[in-house]
């Protein structure tokens, strides 16, 4: 309505769209062919991921949930209080808001891909918290973030970055480490990571919770190729691809593939490729880390490792980290 404030939307250095569809084309045509997985997230794959954290085999959502809200008061005592909290990749912010009360946030910063989405997200916050500042940042954190100007601009207070739902998983160690220890260098002194990651578990069950019953895991990946005729005009057909998940041990992760059930010839922009029956395109990886592991990667990153909640089984963990 007239009378509400517009929120602030700040657009930072996004990846060039001419850049973004070279890269999208240039996997097409590697061998073997990929997808980023930052393709999935058109209007119908944000719906799918939501279908997906309510599925009775996707069980990250889940326990970070239930790990947040059992120890909340506790890990919030871990952060600072009155401060800027940075909700990484916030979506719809349903998230962050419980935590914006306990520790007395002053200032939200959403940063995300989609500023549609950013806006909405901002004004339902501001809604619910008159008392704090909201502020989004349009950004790919595929690159380096460069939030310290955005972040002195409220007197300096300490930022908590806030990075759940394990999404760390999708990229390769080296692209973590280069991701951990940019937000390690927002940090300041009393600036604090927190952060859900997954961890490796018995196959059976990660496969489960990539490959679910109700095939809506399937749609998700198969939806990426509407996304792909769309952005590059090629013709895949999605239904003759078929979703495959499956844990890499030796990697530590479930990595999502689309293989193609007959021969097929698909126009990507200007150039023909033929995907053979039993052919893959790689479409997601999602890395699990045992604590030890992500307690080294932190440590490269420069951070400490303050403290860790887990749920009983070992599944999730969440992590707060400081400088
Ligand atoms: C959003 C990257 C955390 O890796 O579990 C869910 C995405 N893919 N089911 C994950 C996803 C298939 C999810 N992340």
């Amino acid at each position: 309505t007239g009378t509400q404030a517009r929120p602030r939307v700040v657009v930072e250095a996004l990846e060039p769209v001419e850049e973004r569809l070279a890269g999208l084309e240039a996997g097409l045509l590697a061998q073997p062919a990929w997808i980023s997985p930052k393709f999935f997230y058109d209007e119908q794959g944000c719906a799918l991921y939501n279908a997906i954290c309510q599925l009775a085999e996707y069980y990250p959502t889940r326990l970070e949930n239930a790990i947040c809200a059992t120890h909340r008061a506790e890990i919030a005592s871990y952060l600072p209080s009155a401060g800027q909290w940075v909700d990484l990749g916030c979506g719809d912010g349903h998230k962050s808001w419980p935590w914006l009360g306990v520790t007395m946030a002053t200032r939200y910063v959403g940063v995300d891909i989609a500023p549609e989405w950013l806006r909405q997200t901002l004004r339902s916050g501001m809604r619910q918290f008159p008392q704090v500042e909201f502020l989004g940042i349009v950004t790919d954190f595929t690159r380096p973030l460069h939030l310290q100007a955005i972040l002195r601009s409220n007197s300096g207070l300490p930022p908590v970055f806030f990075y759940p739902g394990s999404s760390i998983g999708n990229f390769e160690p080296a692209a973590a480490l280069a991701l951990l220890t940019s937000i390690r260098g927002h940090l300041g002194r009393e600036g604090r990571l927190l952060i859900g990651v997954d961890a490796p578990k018995d196959p059976a069950i990660l496969e489960a919770a990539y490959d679910d019953a109700l095939g809506v895991t399937a749609a998700f990946n198969r939806n990426v190729l509407r996304v792909v005729n769309r952005a590059l005009d090629c013709d895949f057909e999605p239904r003759h691809f078929r979703h495959r998940a499956w844990f890499n041990e030796a990697e530590s992760r479930v990595e999502m593939l689309l293989v193609a059930d007959r021969l097929q010839h698909v126009r990507i922009g200007s150039r023909l490729r033929d995907f053979a029956p039993g052919d893959a395109i790689i479409t997601e990886y999602s890395y699990k880390y045992t604590p030890a592991r992500f307690e080294a990667l932190l440590a490269q990153a420069g951070f400490a490792m303050l403290r860790r909640w887990s749920d009983e089984r070992g599944w999730f963990h969440l992590y707060v980290a400081a400088p």
